[in-house]
């Protein structure tokens, strides 16, 4: 029997790199990337200053350009070890793009109680926007004061595993392998980034600090595979599903039916508006999510409505048998034109 090797019948892993760290070699990178039939694109690079950037740069326009457009990418980004006081830089803060921040697994993977953030992830929100969105695994135990081991990984000379550093880049790439995952399983996925984007957050359930629901270090949380697995295998998500202006002011999805005491998280996916590479790059609509208890007009139970994300996310205990009623209202659409493509997942558990 050949030796097929650990990618076999797995589509290809490209490299993509370019001559210099300058963005329109890195965007050439990207572009020869899709046209050799990349999908998901995990990026660990970018602008490693402090300061809250005041304009969006040609990398950051050119990830919320391409993921709305055929072929219908996942971009994914690292979120920068510049650490939690310095703000999320371009092009992490891409709309569009899924952002990972890094957490200390302590080499303890079976436990995951002992999970704390790196401290070297970077973590606070520029435009007033909540990245990252999630994270992952990029430390073993590194902090800026401590010099514990870094992650362990196969290496080029004797003894051929060795501690290879710590740092956001580490953690992109566990995005971007569940992101191809996902689009294995739900083939369809292939042209829906944003249901994409909207399992993985959903199923982030491996809390690593503050609010389960969204805070500042890790997003939604960590991720977790085995929950994004089960969205994608029991088609708990939405996708081909597009709104536009005219159609009222609340929609609603299926109905789900819930039994009391389960946890539940739901998440909404949109885009920003951006008409070319280098076009004005803006949050057309303000989505909001709500969810109902029993019918579209029953009592609401859980909400998210924040003002400068592109996605919005609910959790909450069921708190009786019954069918609850996941609705968005279009708290603002400025141009009448944009048509939304809607990406929306639940977790249960
Ligand atoms: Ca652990
Ligand atoms: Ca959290
Ligand atoms: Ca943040
Ligand atoms: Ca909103």
């Amino acid at each position: 029997m050949p030796y097929h090797g650990m990618l076999w019948s797995s589509p290809a892993v490209l490299s993509a790199n370019a001559y210099d760290m300058g963005e329109s070699s890195l965007i050439q990178a990207q572009d020869w990337a899709i046209a050799q039939g990349a999908r998901v694109i995990s990026n660990s690079w970018g602008f490693s200053t402090c300061t809250a950037p005041t304009s969006y740069s040609s990398s950051t326009l050119y990830a919320d350009y391409v993921t709305l457009r055929s072929p219908y990418p996942t971009i994914v980004f690292s979120a920068g070890n510049t650490g939690p006081s310095c703000y999320m830089q371009n092009p992490a803060v891409a709309f569009n793009a899924i952002t990972v921040g890094s957490f200390n697994d302590r080499q303890t993977a079976y436990n995951w109680l002992d999970d704390d953030m790196a401290y070297s992830s970077t973590s606070y929100n520029s435009f007033g926007r909540d990245k990252p969105e999630v994270a992952a695994v990029g430390a073993h135990a590194r902090t800026a004061t401590s010099s514990g081991p870094g992650l362990m990984s196969t290496i080029i000379a004797s003894p051929w595993i060795g501690d290879i550093g710590t740092g956001t880049s580490f953690a992109s790439p566990a995005v971007a392998g569940l992101a191809a995952h996902l689009r294995y399983i739900v083939p369809t996925l292939n042209t829906w980034p944003e249901t994409t984007k909207a399992i993985i957050m959903a199923s982030a359930t491996h809390n690593i600090e503050g609010s389960s629901r969204l805070s500042d270090r890790d997003g939604v949380g960590g991720i977790n595979a085995g929950e994004a697995i089960k969205i994608a295998k029991n088609s708990r998500l939405w996708q081909g599903f597009t709104l536009t202006k005219g159609t009222g002011a609340a929609s609603s999805f299926t109905p789900v039916y819930l039994t009391k005491g389960e946890k539940v998280r739901m998440v909404l996916v949109w885009n920003s508006k951006i008409t070319s590479r280098t076009g004005t790059d803006t949050l057309n609509a303000d989505l909001d999510l709500y969810v109902r208890q029993s019918s579209t007009t029953g009592p609401v139970i859980a909400s998210s409505t924040s003002a400068s994300n592109n996605f919005e996310i609910v959790e909450f205990v069921v708190p009786a048998d019954g069918m609850y009623y996941p609705q968005i209202t279009k708290f603002r659409w400025t141009d009448a034109a944009w048509i939304e493509n809607i990406g929306w997942a639940i977790d249960i558990q």
